[in-house]
C-alpha cells in the first residue's frame, strides 16, 4: 500500500507515476487463440468438442452440449430461495433502471423541406459469455442479459465452460429469460458464436467478461461481430471525511479487492487520522476475511492511501478515471459534480459500491483502466443500433443537389455527380 501527501514536494510526479501503473500482467496468448478461432471457423463442431476434450478434459456431445431446460430449471430450482429473491429483486430494478435509457426515434423537416431522423431497433440475437470457477457472478449474468433482454435483443445465448453450472448461475439465467446455454468456453467460445458452430448459430455481438484467451479472441473476432468493452481489474476510489466509520470505508475498501490481486482501492481523505484508523481496519478485516489472500495482495501491491484537501478530490479522481468512487461526505454532489471522469459514482455514506454491484439498477460492468476517459458502463444502447432516415421530395432534392455535384466532382466520383443531376434532368447520357 502506497501512502501519499498533497503537499509533498513530490506528490504530483509520484502519483502521475502511479496512475500509469500496469496491473495486469500481459499473458502471450493470442497465437493460439489465433488457432483456435481458426479451427473452430474451419471444422465447426469437431473442434468445439476436440476443444473440449484437450481443454476442459470432457467428453461432450452435440447433444449434451446444451444445457437443456429441465436442466436449467432443476439448477435454478436448486438455488436457496433467499438468493432466488435477491435475483429476482435485483433483476426488475436493473431492468427499470436499464428500460428508462430507451431513446426516443426522431423525425423532422428541416428548413430545406428535406425530411430526416433515426429510428433505433435492437440487435438481433447476443452472446453472453459467462466465466466459469468463483467469477462465474449471478450478478454478472444479469447485468447482460437483463438490459439485453429490455433492449428487445430476441436471442441471446450463454456460453460457460463445462463444468458445474452453479444453482445461482442458472437461477439467474432464467429469471432474465436466457433459455439458451452452452457448455463451451475460452475462445472456442467465442468463436462458436462469432462464427457458428454446430447447432450454435452466429450472434451479433458478444458481451461478457473472460479471462485472457476470451478476451484476445473477443478483440480478434471484432468486426465480424460486435463486442463489448475488454474488461480489466476492478477498481474503487473512495472519498471520504474524518466524520466516517472507519470500518464502513475498510469493508468498501476490500469490497474491491477481494476481486482479484490486481484490483485496486484508494482512499482519498483530509483527517491523516481517520486515515491510519482506517488502515488499520483494513488490516483487521483482511485478518477474517475467506477472500484474503487475494485482497491482501491487492491491497499491498496496488492500495494506496492519499492525504489531500477535499476540494482536490475532484482533480485526482479524474487522473485516475476509476471504475468506481465514492463520496462519503454529508454533501457529496459539492465534489462529486466536478468529477468528469469515472465508470460509477457513489454518493453519500450509505451507498457502499456493493449495492451497485447487485441492487441499484445501474449496470456493475464499468470502464476500467481508465477507460473511463472515453467510454461508459453497459447499458441498453450496448443492445440497441441507429438507423438514419432521409426522405426528398422533388422541392427539396433541389436544395441538396448543386452541393452534392459540387462534392461528387471534387472528389472524382462522376457516378455520384450523375446520380444527382440527372434528377435536375441534367447530365443524361447519350441513348442507344
Ligand atoms: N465489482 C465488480 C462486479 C461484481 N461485484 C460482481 C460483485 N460481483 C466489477 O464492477
Ligand atoms: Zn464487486
Amino acid at each position: 500500500m502506497r501512502r501519499f501527501r498533497f503537499d509533498d514536494p513530490g506528490f504530483r510526479a509520484a502519483f502521475t507515476s502511479f496512475v500509469a501503473e500496469r496491473r495486469d500482467t500481459p499473458e502471450e496468448v493470442d497465437a493460439l487463440v489465433r488457432d483456435v478461432l481458426a479451427a473452430v471457423r474451419s471444422e465447426g463442431l469437431d473442434a468445439l468438442l476436440r476443444y473440449a476434450r484437450e481443454f476442459d478434459r470432457i467428453e461432450l456431445t452435440e447433444a449434451t452440449m446444451r444445457v437443456s431446460s429441465e436442466e436449467i430449471a432443476d439448477g435454478a430450482a436448486a438455488c436457496p430461495a433467499d438468493v432466488r429473491d435477491a435475483i429476482s429483486f435485483a433483476a426488475a430494478r436493473i431492468r427499470s433502471y436499464h428500460e428508462r435509457q430507451r431513446p426516443a426515434d426522431q423525425r423532422f423537416t428541416d428548413a430545406s423541406g428535406v425530411e430526416l431522423g433515426w429510428r433505433w431497433t435492437p440487435l438481433e440475437a447476443v452472446g453472453i459469455y459467462v466465466p466459469g470457477g468463483r467469477a462465474a457472478y449471478p450478478s454478472t449474468v444479469l447485468m447482460n442479459a437483463v438490459p439485453a433482454s429490455a433492449a428487445g435483443v430476441e436471442r441471446i445465448a450463454m456460453v460457460t465452460p463445462p463444468g458445474r453450472l452453479q444453482p445461482a448461475v442458472l437461477a439467474a439465467a432464467q429469471v432474465a429469460g436466457v433459455t439458451e446455454i452452452w457448455r463451451v468456453g475460452g475462445a472456442q467460445a467465442v468463436a462458436a458464436l462469432a462464427y457458428g458452430a454446430g447447432p450454435i448459430r452466429p450472434v451479433d455481438k458478444i458481451v461478457g467478461p473472460g479471462n485472457a484467451f476470451v478476451t484476445a479472441a473477443k478483440r480478434r473476432v471484432y468486426g465480424t461481430v460486435g463486442i463489448d468493452a475488454l474488461a480489466g481489474p476492478s477498481e474503487i476510489v473512495v472519498v471520504a471525511d474524518g466524520q466516517n466509520d472507519p470500518e464502513w470505508i475498510a469493508a468498501d475498501l476490500l469490497s474491491q479487492a477481494e476481486h482479484d490481486p490486481a484490483a485496486q482501492s484508494i482512499l482519498i481523505t483530509d483527517d491523516a487520522d481517520f486515515a491510519r484508523r482506517v488502515e488499520q481496519a483494513v488490516d483487521r478485516q483482511l485478518a477474517a476475511l475467506s477472500t484474503g489472500e487475494d485482497a491482501r495482495a491487492s491491497w499491498r501491491d496496488h492500495g494506496a492511501v492519499v492525504i489531500a484537501p477535499l476540494d482536490e478530490a475532484p482533480g485526482l479522481v479524474d487522473e485516475i478515471a476509476p471504475e468506481h468512487v465514492e463520496f462519503a461526505l454529508d454533501e457529496p454532489e459539492r465534489l462529486a459534480d466536478r468529477v468528469r471522469h469515472a465508470g460509477a459514482i457513489f454518493l453519500g455514506r450509505h451507498a457502499p459500491e456493493a449495492v451497485g454491484d447487485y441492487v441499484a439498477g445501474s449496470n456493475h460492468v464499468l470502464p476500467t483502466s481508465r477507460a473511463a476517459r472515453f467510454s461508459s458502463g453497459l447499458s441498453l444502447y450496448d443492445f440497441i443500433k441507429r438507423t438514419s432516415i432521409v426522405k426528398c421530395d422533388a422541392e427539396s432534392f433541389a436544395a441538396l443537389a448543386p452541393a452534392t455535384i459540387a462534392l461528387a466532382e471534387a472528389e472524382g466520383l462522376p457516378a455520384h455527380a450523375r446520380s444527382a443531376a440527372i434528377r435536375l434532368g441534367q447530365g443524361r447520357p447519350p441513348q442507344s
